[in-house]
Parts: C-alpha cells; structure tokens; sequence
C-alpha cells in the first residue's frame, strides 16, 4: 500500500491552470498588484462576503501586517492550542502573548477565561478558529467592546465558513486566513486579510508592498508581503472548485464519524456541521497511552496521522507557562487522521479498523 499522510492539497485540473500561466506568459507581469491579484481579491470579497480582502505571501505574515497595521503594542491574548506561527508571529511583532485556556467541546479559547487575563497591558484579543470551528464571536466581541480592545481573527483552517449565515470573515476588527498547499483552499503558500475597515485594508495593501501608496510614494511602514501572480492564478483556479472540495471532504468526514460511532473512548469535536469546512479530521482519545499505541499501529501500515497541535504551546520552552490544563490535556490527546479529497473510503476503513484494534 501507497503511504496515506494526514493531508494531500485539493488541485483543480492542471489545464485550467494552465490558462492562467499563460496569460502571465503573455503580459509578462508576474507580481506587484497585478491583474489576476486584483480579480483574486475581488472574487474572494465576494466569496466570503466581505467588504476588502488583501491577498499577501502566507497566513503567519496576514497576521504579522494585522497587527502592525493596527499599531498594537503590549499584550494580545490567545489560545496555547494552535500552530506555533500563531504565536510566534506576536512575539515576533515584540507583543507579548498571554495563554488562555480553551474549552474542551470546541477546543476554542473559552471565551469566559477571557476577562481574567486581561490588564491594563492589554490591546487585542487574538483567538483562532481552531479546525474551522468558529470561536464564540459574538461573547469575544462584546468583551472587546467593554474593554476597548482589538480582534484578530487567526481564521487559517476556517475558509469557507459561515457563522448563523453571515462569514466568519465578517467578524473582527481583522480576520487572517492561510491559503497555504495543506489548506481546503490553496494557493501553493499565500493568505489574506479580510477586513470590512477601508483605510484600515489599504494601510495593509500599502505595508505588504514596502509601504509604497498607488502613486510609488513611501508613505508608511513596510515590508514585501505580496502574493505573485502565479498564486494568484493557482487561486482562481482552485476557487471555482472550493464548494465541491468542502462537499467531498464533509462526506468523508462523516464516514469516519460513523464508522468510528461505537468508539466510546475517542470524542470528535463539538461544532454546527452546517458551520464548519471539514478540512481535518481531528479526533480526541481517552488517554495519551491508546493514542500512541494507535499511532504506532498505524505508521507499521505506513498510515501517518498527525499530532495538531501537540505540545499546547504554553509548554514549549520559548512560551513555557503554568496551568491551561484543558489545552495541556487535549493537545495530549488529539491526532488529526488522514483527510483529503482523493483519499478512498477503504482506505478510511482499514483507518477506522486499525484504530478498532487498540484495547
Ligand atoms: N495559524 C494557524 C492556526 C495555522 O494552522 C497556520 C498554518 C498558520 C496560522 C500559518 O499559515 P501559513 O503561514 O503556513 O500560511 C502545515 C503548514 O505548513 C501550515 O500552513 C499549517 N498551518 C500547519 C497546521 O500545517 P505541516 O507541518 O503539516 O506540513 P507538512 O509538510 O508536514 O505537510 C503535511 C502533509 O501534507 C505531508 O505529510 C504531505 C502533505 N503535503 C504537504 C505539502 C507542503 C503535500 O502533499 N504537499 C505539499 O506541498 O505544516
């Protein structure tokens, strides 16, 4: 048997992409706010049902010029269960990041934690759509509100999903998205910035590309974030199939989910199935111990699942912090099984029937 990964990028057909490359061909123009950058952002505006989308070069620096663009200087609080660029990129903008726990249904920042941690050093609250489960948008809100703090949306997993009909997108003061080769939607690497501020999306057009205005005048902090012409392409390419690609993986998912229906020692995430994108597969087991045994069974069958996002990042050393234990407990305990849009339904049953295996 063929290796079977966690993940496999969803790709359009290649002859639609090829139209694309060869207009870039033809006009020569590969970067610097070109034709099919613009239209990607139009059709993504319109996708998402947001006023302004900025496309830029991946998901880590959408939130890095978020929260420059925002001038935000202090503490930002945020959930320890999350990939390390969440983080990282606070630290790296020399803002402090402060761990709140999680809640064990969703495995999103639990929303009631929230107000405890805040200080008067605080300045925005930066949660994450963890595996496209959207956060408690309207309570993290309104605490934003009562304390006169910024949000920003860590949306990475979360394309294509709609809170009571309305994008999650729309929620924020920004939302920032991952469009990298494992994502449901893909440009190869690249991500953006949604935003229903106007001034707001134009500082970020204007810090992606060095902080040049639409005249070529330097008029603010910059840096080169932009995204090429080829992703762009690669974006409009795969956009037109991103319905199918949801539709195909939530089948999928659902085969697991009842394939593994009788499994009382492994919980799936709590989430709205009519509000979430099935772009992962993450399952929670009892005890560490039956999660390692399973994972070893399965890498012997060359079946390799992985461990989003093991260790919580409050205990990895750069980060290292008391307490979180809801984080510290799930993170132990989760493992995201192989999902993807080519993978066939036996091969989620000899998935399901080797995890059936450990006693
Ligand atoms: N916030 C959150 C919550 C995120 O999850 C992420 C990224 C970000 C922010 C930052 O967004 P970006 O700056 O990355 O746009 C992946 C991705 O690198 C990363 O984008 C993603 N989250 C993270 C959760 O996962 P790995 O460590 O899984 O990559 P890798 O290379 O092990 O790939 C996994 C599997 O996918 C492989 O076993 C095979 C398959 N694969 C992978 C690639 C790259 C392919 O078939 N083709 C490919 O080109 O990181």
């Amino acid at each position: 048997m063929n290796p079977i990964y966690v993940t496999q990028p969803s790709l359009a057909p290649l002859e639609e992409f090829n139209d694309y490359l060869r207009q870039i061909w033809d006009s020569g123009i590969m970067t610097h706010n070109g034709p099919l950058l613009q239209r990607l952002e139009k059709e993504l505006s319109i996708y998402e049902g947001v006023s302004d989308t900025v496309c830029v070069a991946n998901g880590t620096c959408a939130m890095q010029l978020a929260i420059r663009a925002l001038d935000l200087e202090g503490e930002i609080i945020t959930t320890p269960f999350t990939f390390i660029a969440t983080a990282n990129i606070i630290a790296w903008e020399r803002c402090t990041p402060v761990f709140v726990d999680i809640d064990p249904d969703t495995w999103n920042i639990d929303p009631d934690r929230i107000e405890a941690a805040i200080t008067d050093k605080t300045v925005a609250i930066l949660p994450v759509h963890v595996f496209s489960a959207p956060c408690d948008v309207m309570r993290i809100q309104q605490i934003a509100e009562r304390h006169g703090l910024k949000v920003i949306y860590d949306a990475a997993h979360a394309m294509c999903v709609k809170v009571k009909g309305e994008s999650i997108m729309a929620f924020g003061d920004v939302s920032c998205t991952s469009f990298h080769a494992t994502k449901l939607f893909n440009t190869c690497e690249g991500g953006a910035c949604f935003t229903a501020a106007k001034e707001l999306a134009a500082r970020l057009r204007r810090m992606r590309f060095f902080g040049f205005d639409e005249r070529k005048e330097i008029v603010d902090d910059g840096m080169n974030a932009k995204m090429t012409e080829i992703a762009a392409g690669l974006g409009l390419t795969n956009l037109k199939y991103l319905g199918e690609v949801r539709k195909n993986r939530r089948e999928k998912y659902e085969l697991y989910q009842s394939l593994l229906a009788d499994r009382d020692y492994i919980t799936f995430q709590k989430f709205d199935p009519e509000e979430y994108n099935y772009s992962y597969m993450p399952v929670l087991f009892d005890t560490e111990n039956r999660l390692s045994q399973t994972l070893e069974n399965m890498m012997a069958e060359k079946i390799y699942p992985r461990r989003y996002f093991y260790p919580s990042l409050h205990k990895i050393r750069i980060f290292e912090n008391a307490g979180l234990p809801v984080a510290k407990s799930v993170a132990e305990r989760i493992v995201c099984l192989p999902l993807y849009n080519d993978l066939s339904d036996s091969s989620i049953s000899t998935i399901c029937s080797i995890l059936a295996e450990v006693k």
